[in-house]
Parts: structure tokens; sequence; C-alpha cells
């Protein structure tokens, strides 16, 4: 609870779709919450190995950080009260045929791997995932 930051991604799905305005619009339109960074950038294989070093080895791995560098993201800093779970909210769950209507996954996706958005889970995957994505963020 209280004021907290998130880190989101805006996979090259969402780029390539022309869904950044779209999905940028209802992170935006919560109230209190403020995007207090964003960058248009391709990511590296190291900023991808360390971003998704809790799922190396799984079978899904080699192929994400595939799509992941398959073309640019919008990567975001959000801060507000509860971010972090609101955010996880407005984008849904990881299966995007799984995710109700009225989500960002809900609505847009279809395939697992190609799920539009990624947002830290926890204080502590925000805290990590921010040093890597915005290191110089105070
Ligand atoms: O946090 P979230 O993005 O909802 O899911 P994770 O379980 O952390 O997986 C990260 C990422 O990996 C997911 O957004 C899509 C991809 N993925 C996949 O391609 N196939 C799976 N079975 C599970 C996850
Ligand atoms: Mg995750």
């Amino acid at each position: 609870t209280g004021s907290q930051r998130t880190l989101v991604l805006l996979k090259p799905d969402a780029v390539r779709r022309s869904l950044v305005g779209e999905i940028i619009s209802r992170i935006e339109r919560k109230a209190g919450w403020q995007i207090t960074a964003l960058e248009l950038r391709s990511l590296t294989q190291d900023v991808l190995e360390q971003h998704y070093g809790e799922h190396k080895g799984k079978p899904f791995y080699e192929p994400l950080v595939e799509f992941m560098s398959s073309g640019p993201v919008v990567a975001l800093v959000v801060e507000g009260e509860r971010v972090i779970e609101g955010v996880r909210t407005l984008a849904g769950p990881t299966d995007p045929i799984a995710a109700t209507p009225g989500s960002i996954r809900g609505d847009f996706g279809t395939i697992v791997r190609e799920n539009l958005i990624h947002a830290s889970d926890s204080e502590e995957s925000a805290e990590r995932e921010l040093k890597i994505f915005f290191p110089g963020l105070a």
C-alpha cells in the first residue's frame, strides 16, 4: 500500500500492432497515477537475461527472449497508489485467453507469449526491474 513505482513494458507485439496509445491511455486514466519515465528501446540479450532470469531453463524461455528482441518495446515507470497490483490487474493474467475482457491481455491477446504487456509482480520485482531498465532513477 501507499505510493509505489512499477516497471511496465509494452512488448514488441503492442508496438507492432499500434496499441501503445491504447494501453498507455488505460494506465493514464487511473486516478492519481503518473508516468514518470518513458522510452522506446530495443532490448539486448543481456538486459533480457537479467529481466527474465527467473525463467531461464524453462521451455518457453528461449522463444520468449527471441520474441522480446524481435522489435522495440516501450518501457515506462508508473508511480502511484498500489500501482504494482493495479497495473497487473489492468493487464490481466498471463494467458490472454483466460484473461477477462476489459483487461489489456483479455481485450487484445490470444497467444501466451504475445501478451502485450509486462508489469512488475511485487515490490521486490519492481525494485529489481527498475534498476535494470532505468538505472539512473533516484
Ligand atoms: O508475469 P507474467 O508476464 O504474467 O508471466 P510470467 O509467468 O512471469 O512469464 C513471463 C512471460 O513469459 C509471459 O508474460 C509470457 C511468457 N510465457 C510463455 O511464453 N509461456 C508460458 N507458459 C509462460 C510464460
Ligand atoms: Mg512475471
